[in-house]
């Protein structure tokens, strides 16, 4: 239940301490909610992985997906993947680990992490609209090797909220790029989710410990309390200047 008082002027309830965003620069980031992570038969579960311990993100993104669109706020897809000629791919990361397919083996869903394959694409239930931007990025963080950097400067955007998975990989490095580049991150809590519940619950208090030294931390609760506060302020404010 949302509680639109708690967050009265737009501000986000977020640990480690609330945070007054302007709404008009900050942008919704949607981390890697691919097939090839979230289903069987994809690059997760071929690492060893339960995909089911992802599925509890889906609704809480897609609630926060529905807010940002009525507000026409800048929305931002990743996914990642490799080119069918893996040139983009380093053999160390095609070679490490034991998994039973590797990066570029056919698999169920096409070739794993391979764009354009089916599993490399975005899950059916946040599936992106026409005007929002899908990066590719071949690596973890979203800044390497993208151009993400230039379009969030085009948009004049500083603040970023931040959702997707995994928790303490693609997540956690796409904030910790952001926040060395000056973006103020909120991670979503309930938004993210990891294989790994515990390396969830740390890749937070990563995030929002010693006074948030990557960024916040909020539920998606108290981050459309505040997106709906801050409408209601300027319904208000269009209204009494008429
Ligand atoms: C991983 C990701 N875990 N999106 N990718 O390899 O977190």
């Amino acid at each position: 239940m949302l509680n639109a008082t708690r967050a009265a002027s737009g501000t986000i309830i977020a640990e480690p301490e609330p945070i007054d965003l302007d709404w008009s620069a900050t942008a919704l980031v949607i981390i890697d909610m691919q097939r090839d992570f979230m289903e069987p038969g994809g690059f997760g579960e071929t690492l060893g992985n339960d995909v089911g311990q992802l599925a509890r993100a889906v609704l809480p993104i897609a609630s926060v997906l529905m807010a940002a669109r009525d507000r026409g706020m800048l929305v931002i897809h990743t996914r990642e993947g490799h080119l069918p000629d893996l040139s983009d791919a380093p053999p160390a990361k095609v070679a490490r680990g034991a998994p039973s397919l590797r990066i570029g083996d056919p698999g169920p869903m096409g070739r794993i992490l391979i764009r354009g394959e089916a599993g490399h694409d975005i899950i059916p239930e946040l599936y992106p609209v026409e005007g929002e931007i899908v990066i590719d990025k071949p690596g973890k963080g979203a800044f390497h090797a993208t151009a993400l950097g230039d379009i969030l400067q085009k948009h004049g955007i500083d603040n970023l909220l931040v959702c997707g998975v995994t928790t303490e990989v693609c997540v956690n490095t796409t904030v910790r790029e952001a926040n060395d580049r000056g973006y103020r991150c909120v991670v979503i809590s309930d938004g993210c989710a990891s294989y790994f519940p515990e390396f969830h619950e740390m890749g937070l208090k990563m995030i929002k410990a010693q006074g948030g030294i990557f960024g916040w931390v909020a539920d998606s609760d108290a981050v459309l309390e505040a997106m709906q506060a801050e409408t209601s302020n300027s319904n208000l404010a269009a209204g009494a200047s008429r």
